[in-house]
């Protein structure tokens, strides 16, 4: 939004994160007026006044606000630039949520510290400390509880943390060819990368080996942060750095196997699925979203035309996951 220029208010939401038996402040109250009858039940939401309608899914979200607002695009006017950031952003939220719920929820003092700061924010203010203890332990454990379906698990932190070190390594050397993904301009690509990183950022333990693996991701979170005075620019595959192509290799070796198992899982009901990368095994019970997520990429994929189809080949080396 702020990229866009686009005024906004912000809102701590807080669906049903608060136990029944503490007061829910004037702040949730309002935020779950607005929220009533938001299908899924997940944030982020924007609610569009000019309409009154309420929209989530934050990929759905980006597209349709440069539909309604197409000065400062996010999705890149060239289709093959607009293919790879729809592919890194899909990664970003589906798979990289991954590694942030694992450090958050998989360590205690990440667990303790940042549940306080969450619930702290939907709370408000005027709470004493032991409603905020309470709420924090609440939203803690609720969280803990959901590391299995999101994978976060102890047999797939091999594979999840190898995730992490090359998306760390490709970052870092992002400024040795440009300021942001595709180039001086952001991208829904970007946006999608800032949502997970800023949280890994500002957590405990992956802070610590941030700073340490890759310190060059700490400048390009904070010019993301508001982008607002950055001018938009067209932006070409043809000029995109080693670090560009090493962030879609990620794609390409880990998110679209995974994507492609969970699919196969679904289609033949089976109650789990499993696949390896470079010898690491991971398992998941199946994810339908995901397998919209994976039909959406290959639709995307089939409409491009020859000439962008083929840059988009040679960036990525294989295409085989996205052929129908
Ligand atoms: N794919 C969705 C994911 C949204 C999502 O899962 N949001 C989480 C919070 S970050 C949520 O609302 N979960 C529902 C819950 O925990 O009850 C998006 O990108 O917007």
């Amino acid at each position: 939004m702020r990229y866009k220029r686009l005024p906004f208010d912000w809102m701590p939401a807080t669906l049903d994160w608060i136990p029944d038996d503490l007061p829910h402040p004037p702040l949730c109250a309002a935020a779950n007026r607005k929220l009533d009858g938001l299908t899924p039940r997940v944030v982020p939401a924007v609610y569009f006044p000019d309409d009154g309608s309420i929209r989530n899914e934050s990929t759905t979200i980006a597209y349709l606000l440069d539909e309604r607002h197409a000065d400062r695009p996010a999705v890149p006017r060239d289709p093959a630039v607009a293919f790879c950031s729809h592919l890194l952003e899909d990664m970003a939220d589906e798979w990289l949520v991954k590694i942030a719920f694992l450090y958050r929820w998989g360590h205690e003092e990440d667990a303790a510290f940042k549940s306080r700061i969450v619930t702290g924010e939907f709370l408000g203010g005027y709470y004493s400390r032991a409603v905020l203890d309470k709420a924090a332990k609440h939203f803690a454990s609720r969280q803990q509880s959901r590391m299995r379906l999101v994978g976060a698990t102890a047999e797939n932190a091999a594979m999840i943390m190898m995730s992490f070190d090359r998306l760390l390594k490709a970052m870092d050397r992002l400024p040795d060819n440009s300021t942001f993904i595709f180039g001086a301009s952001p991208t829904l690509a970007d946006f999608g990368f800032y949502g997970q990183l800023q949280s890994l950022a500002t957590d405990p333990t992956p802070w610590v080996s941030m700073r340490g693996a890759a310190p060059g991701v700490f400048p390009y979170l904070q010019l993301l942060e508001d982008s607002s005075g950055i001018e938009t620019q067209e932006l070409s595959l043809l000029d995109i750095g080693a670090a560009t192509v090493d962030l879609l290799r990620i794609v390409v070796d880990i998110y679209l196997p995974y994507l492609r198992a969970n699919e196969r899982a679904l289609a033949e009901n089976e109650p789990s699925f499993a696949f390896k990368v470079d010898g690491l095994r991971y398992v998941q019970e199946p994810f339908k979203y995901h397998a919209k997520c994976y039909r959406v990429l290959r639709e995307k994929f089939s409409a491009l035309d020859p000439g962008a189809r083929s840059q988009v080949e040679t960036v990525l080396g294989s295409t085989e996951f996205l052929l129908s």
